[in-house]
């Protein structure tokens, strides 16, 4: 190697070197805003919402928007976990809304802490439903014990006192991180994760939006009535706390009502869901405009994205925990000049996944990434350029809960084009329940389950192969999980309801 080159390698190494630690004026501020449940459909820069949140969509005017953004497991506490650590659930443990994250576990706000970062936690956390305490890896941290309710919440701060704070909870939240904001000094960046309650059941709207879609007719998806080449667990679910007979989160009073009147019901409930994200919509703009004024708005990356999705009536089912893409589909919406200027935004339609959020923080503020994950950055691809080892493929997995009898386990592969789901015993004996084969790019809406047609038979062969790789190369062993009791009729506890 002649003298040249070598030292064109020194030059390299030092740049990339350079680029790890960023000097201070250049690492961005970090105001991550995470919703709870909200459907990808449920933020009008995509054309089927319909509900408009102009603020989101600003972010994405200015910004990137990801169209094709999933979770891995569609379960509150799992996602939490996987958004804080860059794991899949079977690698950090939090498998259940019950499970507190592991105390040594690495995140990606403790890295920036340890990078220099100032960082705080406001609002629903809900990993360890019980416990308010004070979380590592956060200067401030505000939250309650489990769900929260809309109005008058009793919050703790900062592991003090617990108050009830009159007023509706998402505008408390937006108020408390606007102080946390507004009283930073400047010196050094800082990241801020805003937890809502909303658009979580049960749905309760703030008052001036109580109203706002009682204009628009809801009928059930016509997926729900298409259910006779699935597997059975798809009706035994129907009548269920989980079904669109079933319930619906208190707006049903009397059930399973089966009859056409009982629709109205279930029009109530999705009228409910959506007004409670026009308030969270008012948040943003609220949080946008304080950035502004603080100068700090071109000097933040923000994000705004969600745990999980949430079927509204598709294939009969309400809540989540599926592998259908309502469930597993979220918004990601991404605004920062450093990535592409507010004048030439830009839509990333790869397939990115919850799991990919720590690594790309962490890569956006130059610090060092987390030394175990699953994801992968895509700082590039927001930034317009190629990337062409990015995945093609991903795994979803969730285990039945039997405080939650209405899902089996569920193993999934989805690619561009298709989506397998099995659904396995959990003893590791051959599935006893037929798989699901859909084929999206002519099917967005999985009505038809393909699964046993002998002219798909080498297009399942060929995902269940590919299933069974994704398993093996994210380390979750092939026969870890409960065995699946079946659907049951009966209520969960009301205490975790
Ligand atoms: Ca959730």
């Amino acid at each position: 190697m002649g003298h040249g080159r070598m030292f064109l390698g020194l030059g390299l190494a030092a740049v990339i070197l350079f680029a790890r630690g960023l000097p201070a004026a250049q690492r961005p501020n970090v105001l991550f805003i995470l919703t709870d449940d909200q459907r990808w459909d449920c933020v009008s820069l995509n054309p089927q919402s319909v509900i408009a949140t102009p603020a989101t969509d600003r972010l994405g005017r200015e910004g990137v928007y990801f169209p094709n953004h999933f979770c891995t497991t569609s379960l509150c506490s799992p996602s939490r976990a996987s958004i804080l650590s860059g794991l899949y659930a079977h690698a950090h443990g939090v498998s259940d809304n019950f499970t507190e994250y592991p105390r040594e576990m690495p995140t990606w706000p403790r890295a920036l802490q340890q990078a220099g970062y100032e960082t705080a936690y406001v609002g629903k956390y809900h990993m360890g439903e019980d416990n308010d305490d004070v979380r590592g890896g956060f200067d401030y941290f505000v939250t309650h014990r489990g769900q929260g309710k809309y109005f008058d919440t009793e919050f703790r701060f900062n592991g003090g006192a617990r108050r009830i704070v009159k007023g509706y909870y998402t505008t408390v939240v937006t108020r408390i991180a606007k102080q946390w904001i507004a009283g930073r000094g400047g010196q050094r960046p800082w990241a801020l994760i805003l937890g809502h309650k909303a658009p979580h059941s049960f749905y309760e709207p703030e008052p001036k939006y109580a109203h706002a879609f009682d204009h628009v007719n809801i009928p059930y998806p016509a997926s729900a009535f298409r259910l006779d080449d699935n597997d059975a667990w798809y009706k035994d679910r129907l009548d269920t706390w989980h079904g669109i007979y079933g319930p619906l989160f208190d707006y049903r009073k009397n059930w399973p009502d089966r009859s056409p009147a009982g629709v109205e019901d279930f029009a109530a409930m999705v009228r409910g869901y959506w007004g409670t994200i026009l308030s969270v919509d008012d948040s943003v703009a609220d949080l946008y405009r304080l950035l502004a004024e603080n100068g700090q708005l071109d000097n933040t990356l923000i994000i705004f994205t969600s745990d999980n999705g949430l079927l509204s009536g598709e294939h009969g089912m309400i809540d989540k925990r599926t592998a259908h893409e309502p469930s597993i589909r979220i918004p990601l919406v991404v605004r920062y000049p450093g990535l592409t200027p507010p004048g030439k935004p830009r839509i990333v339609s790869q397939m990115t996944l919850t799991v990919d959020l720590a690594a790309s923080i962490l890569d956006i503020c130059g610090a060092a990434p987390l030394e175990r994950t699953h994801g992968r950055s895509w700082k590039r691809l927001a930034m317009g350029r190629a990337d062409p080892g990015w995945r093609t493929s991903f795994l979803y997995h969730y285990n039945y809960e039997k405080q939650f009898p209405y899902t089996p386990n569920v193993r999934a592969v989805r690619t561009e084009e298709w989506k397998y789901i099995r659904y396995p015993h959990g003893d590791g004996g051959p599935d006893r329940r037929k798989a699901d084969l859909f084929h999206l790019a002519a099917d967005p809406d999985e009505a038809t389950n393909l699964d046993g047609d002998p002219r798909y038979a080498g297009k399942v062969a060929e995902l269940d192969a590919e299933l069974n790789r994704l398993i093996a190369e994210t380390g979750a062993a092939a026969d870890a999980m409960p065995i699946d009791q079946g659907v049951k009729q009966e209520l969960p506890d009301a205490k975790i309801r």
